[in-house]
C-alpha cells in the first residue's frame, strides 16, 4: 500500500466553507478525498500540456450515417490509427444518429490531432474529446 503523507493547509474560512458547501453538494464523504481529485485533475491538466506521458482519452462523437460517404471516411481513419484506438462503441441513436465513443491510447499531441481530425470531418455533428488519465501517478 502506498504511503499516506498528512499535510496542513491554511485557509481564508469563508474560502473553506464554499469549499465544504460545494464537496457536500458533489457527495464527497469528507476534505481529503475531494482534494485527492483535484490533484489528481491537476496532474491530468499538465500531463495534456505536455507531450511527454502516455494517457488516455474518450472521444465521443454523434453523426447521421447517411451522410455520403461519412461512415466509411471514419472507418478509415480509424483503421489508419490501430495504435492509438483501443475500442470502439457505436450505438445508432434512431433512423439516422449514430454516437460512437472511441477509447484512445497515446501521446496528448497525436490523440488531440487524431481527434480533431474525425470531429472535423463532414458530417460529424458533434464531437467532444474526455481527456483524462490512469496509472500510478494518480495514486
Ligand atoms: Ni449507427
Amino acid at each position: 500500500m502506498a504511503q499516506l503523507v498528512r499535510f496542513g493547509v491554511s485557509m481564508d474560512a469563508e474560502l473553506l466553507a464554499a469549499f465544504d458547501e460545494v464537496i457536500a453538494d458533489r457527495g464527497y464523504a469528507n476534505r481529503s478525498e475531494a482534494i485527492r481529485d483535484i490533484v489528481r485533475d491537476t496532474i491530468v491538466r499538465a500531463d495534456w500540456q505536455g507531450d511527454d506521458k502516455p494517457t488516455v482519452a474518450a472521444l465521443c462523437v454523434v453523426y447521421d450515417h447517411h451522410a455520403p460517404d461519412l461512415s466509411r471516411r471514419l472507418a478509415s481513419i480509424q483503421h489508419e490509427h490501430t495504435d492509438e484506438i483501443v475500442a470502439a462503441l457505436h450505438v445508432h441513436l434512431d433512423a439516422h444518429d449514430c454516437l460512437e465513443t472511441i477509447v484512445l491510447r497515446g501521446a496528448p499531441s497525436l490523440l488531440r490531432r487524431l481527434s480533431d481530425q474525425i470531429i472535423s470531418t463532414k458530417g460529424v455533428k458533434h464531437g467532444q474529446l474526455l481527456a483524462t488519465g490512469a496509472g500510478p501517478r494518480l495514486g
